[in-house]
C-alpha cells in the first residue's frame, strides 16, 4: 500500500511535471515515460530547444565539438544523426532537438507557450502545486526543474534604454524573423561568448559597427570546418566506449589532457604546445597543461601567450592593447572560441570603445552617450549582455516550500542544494544541473544525462518502495556547500568578476555555484549516494515544519 492509499488522499494529476523542454527536459520526459510515470511538461517558448530556442543571434555556435555535444543515451539517435560542421551552429543544433522529440514521440507531453509562474508544496499531501499563466494548476508527486543555466537574459542597468529611437535586441532572446543590418550603424554592448561570436558576423553585413566593451575576453579560434567525414566514422565506429570515457573526464569531454604543469618544461617547449593547440583551436586551449586554473605563474603563460597572439592579429596597437585581457586570470571567465573574432578589428567599419576609461551614461534616442559626451548614433543596438545565471529563472519562478519558504528567500545569500539536485525544504522538487553541480563547467548534455537517470533511476526506486517523499537533509547540504566552496577556492577561478560568481548581476551574492570537483568525481559522489539508500536525504517521512 502507498503513503497516498494509507492516508486516503487524493492521488495527483501527474506523478511529475517537468518544467522546460531544452535537452534537458526532453530526455527527463523519454525517461519518465519509460518508466510509465505520468508526465507533463510546460514550455515558455513554442518549440523545443531551450537555449537553441532562444540564442539565434547571428554566429550563435556550440563551442563543444558535435561529436560530443549530442545525447548519449541512444545508439541508434548517435549512428543516425549527421552533423555538418566541426563545432554545430544554432539552426542545426535546433533542428536535432526537434528531431529528438518527433524520433521520441515527446511532443504530446509538452505545453508550449507556456510560463509556469508558481509551483507550492503541500505538506499535508506531499504534493506540488505547478500554477501556469494560462490558468492550469496541476497537481503533481514531483517536479523537476530542466529550465536551464542561462535562461534568464538581461538587460544592463543603463538609463535610457527605453528611449532609443532605433532597434534594440538582446542575444538570448534574438527575433524569429531574419535580422538585415545590412546599411546600418549597430552598436554591440558587451565582449561576453555571445557577442564574441556575433560581431564578426554583424560587421559583414552592417555598414558601421562600434563594440563597447567593458571587460576584454580570452578568445581561442575554433577553426570551425565541415565535418570531417573520416572523423565522423572514428567516433560513431567507437561512440558508446568513448561517450563512457568523456562521462568519467573532468568536463564530460574528451580531448588531449596534458598531464604536465605549465612550469615543468621548457620556455620553448611551453611555447610549442600553445602554438599546437592554438593551431588546433578551440576551448581545449585550457588543457594545455594540467595545472593552468590551479597555478597563477602557469596561467599567466598561457595568457601572456594569448595577449601575444591578439598582438600579432590585431594592426592597431591601441586597439591591440585594449582586446588584450588583464584583469582576470586566461579560464577563470568561460573561454570563448570565436571564427575571425579578432582579425575583425581590422576592418574599417569596425570601432572598440573601452568603457573602463569612458563609461556609458545613457542610452539616448541617437544612440549611445558616454560619460565625457560624446554620442556614437547608431541604428540598432544589441545587447550581448547576458544572463541571470544559474538561479535567475528558479528564483524567480515563486517556488514555496515546506513552511512556505521561497526558493529566493532561502537562497537570498547564495544558492544553497545538496548536490546541485535538490535543495532542503523542497522535497520532491529536482533540478537538472542545478547550481552546486558540474552544470556550466562541463559538457552540458553529458551532465543533463547523469542528472536525468539519477533522478530516473531515484524515482522508480521511491516507487517500487511506495514512498510520495524525498528530501535533502540541511546538513549533508551544508556540508555540499562547504565542499563546493572549499574546492572552487582552491582554484583561480574566485578570481574573476564572472557569471560562475554572480558578479554581472547588481546586488546578487558572491558566491562560486557550479561544482568544479569534475564530472567523473561527481558522478561517483552521486552513484554512492544512491547506493547508500540516498545518503544525506530523508525518504517518506514528513519533514519538520521550522519552528
Ligand atoms: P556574458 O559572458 O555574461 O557576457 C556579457 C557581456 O556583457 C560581458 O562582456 C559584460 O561585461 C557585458 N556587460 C554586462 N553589463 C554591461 C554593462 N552594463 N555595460 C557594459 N557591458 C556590460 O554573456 P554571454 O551571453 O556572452 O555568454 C554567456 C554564456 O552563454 C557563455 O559563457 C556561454 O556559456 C554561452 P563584464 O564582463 O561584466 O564587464
Amino acid at each position: 500500500m502507498t503513503q497516498d492509499q494509507q492516508r486516503g488522499a487524493a492521488p495527483p494529476d501527474v506523478d511529475v511535471v517537468v518544467v522546460g523542454a531544452g535537452f534537458a527536459g526532453l530526455y527527463m520526459l523519454y525517461r519518465l515515460r519509460g518508466l510509465g510515470l505520468r508526465a507533463r511538461a510546460f514550455e515558455q517558448a513554442s518549440g523545443v530547444g531551450g537555449t537553441w530556442w532562444w540564442n539565434r543571434y547571428p554566429g550563435a555556435r556550440c563551442d563543444v565539438e558535435s561529436m560530443q555535444y549530442s545525447y548519449g543515451f541512444s545508439d541508434e539517435l548517435q549512428q543516425e544523426w549527421k552533423w555538418s560542421e566541426r563545432f554545430a551552429s544554432q539552426p542545426e543544433i535546433l533542428r536535432y532537438a526537434n528531431h529528438v522529440a518527433d524520433r521520441l514521440d515527446l511532443r504530446q507531453y509538452i505545453s508550449f507557450s507556456t510560463r509556469v509562474q508558481a509551483a507550492s508544496w503541500d505538506e499535508a499531501t506531499d504534493l506540488w502545486t505547478v500554477r501556469t499563466d494560462k490558468g492550469d494548476a496541476v497537481r503533481a508527486r514531483h517536479v523537476v526543474m530542466a529550465t536551464g543555466c542561462l535562461s534568464t537574459a538581461r538587460l544592463p542597468e543603463i538609463e535610457g534604454i527605453g528611449s532609443f529611437g532605433g532597434r534594440t535586441y538582446h542575444t538570448g532572446q534574438w527575433p524569429h524573423e531574419a535580422v538585415d543590418f545590412t546599411g546600418q550603424r549597430v552598436a554591440v554592448i558587451g565582449t561576453g561568448s555571445s557577442a564574441i561570436q556575433a560581431i564578426p558576423v554583424i560587421a559583414a553585413q552592417a555598414a558601421q559597427l562600434t563594440v563597447f566593451q567593458r571587460t576584454a575576453n580570452f578568445s581561442i579560434p575554433s577553426h570551425n570546418a565541415p565535418m570531417d567525414e573520416p572523423y565522423e566514422q572514428e567516433w560513431k565506429s567507437d561512440y558508446p566506449a568513448r561517450r563512457a570515457k568523456a562521462r568519467a573526464q573532468h568536463t564530460g569531454i574528451l580531448r588531449n589532457l596534458n598531464d604536465k604543469g605549465a612550469l615543468e618544461v621548457s620556455e620553448e617547449e611551453r611555447r610549442a604546445e600553445y602554438e599546437r593547440r592554438w593551431a588546433v583551436g578551440g576551448t581545449a586551449f585550457m588543457v594545455s597543461f594540467n595545472d593552468l586554473v590551479l597555478n597563477e605563474e602557469s596561467n599567466r603563460t598561457a595568457a601572456e601567450f594569448v595577449r601575444s597572439k591578439i598582438r600579432e592579429i590585431v594592426k592597431d596597437a591601441r586597439t591591440a592593447e585594449l582586446l588584450a585581457p588583464k584583469d582576470h586570470p586566461i579560464g577563470t571567465k568561460r573561454i570563448c572560441a570565436d571564427t575571425g573574432y579578432y582579425e575583425t578589428f581590422n576592418r574599417p567599419n569596425v570601432s572598440l570603445v573601452d568603457l573602463r576609461s569612458n563609461p556609458i551614461e545613457r542610452i539616448v534616442p541617437e544612440g549611445v552617450k558616454l560619460a565625457d559626451g560624446t554620442v556614437h548614433a547608431v541604428d540598432a543596438i544589441v545587447f550581448a549582455t547576458g544572463f541571470d545565471a544559474m538561479t535567475g529563472t528558479l528564483t524567480s519562478m515563486n517556488i514555496s516550500g515546506v513552511g512556505g519558504e521561497t526558493l529566493a528567500e532561502k537562497w537570498a545569500a547564495g544558492p544553497r542544494t545538496y548536490l546541485g539536485l535538490c535543495s532542503a525544504g523542497f522535497p520532491n522538487l529536482f533540478m537538472i544541473t542545478g547550481p552546486g553541480s558540474p552544470s556550466v563547467l562541463s559538457n552540458m548534455i553529458v551532465s543533463i544525462e547523469q542528472h536525468v537517470d539519477w533522478i530516473a533511476q531515484c524515482l522508480a526506486e521511491l516507487r517500487q518502495k511506495g514512498l510520495t517523499r524525498i528530501e535533502a537533509e540541511r546538513e549533508a547540504e551544508d556540508k555540499w556547500v562547504e565542499h563546493n566552496n572549499e574546492v572552487a577556492h582552491r582554484t583561480l577561478y574566485p578570481r574573476a568578476g564572472s557569471w560562475y560568481m554572480g558578479a554581472n548581476v547588481k546586488g546578487k551574492p558572491r558566491v562560486f555555484m557550479p561544482y568544479i570537483g569534475g564530472v567523473g568525481t561527481y558522478r561517483k559522489i552521486c552513484d554512492e549516494v544512491a547506493a547508500e539508500s540516498y545518503r544525506g536525504f530523508r525518504l517518506g517521512e514528513p519533514a519538520a515544519v521550522p519552528a
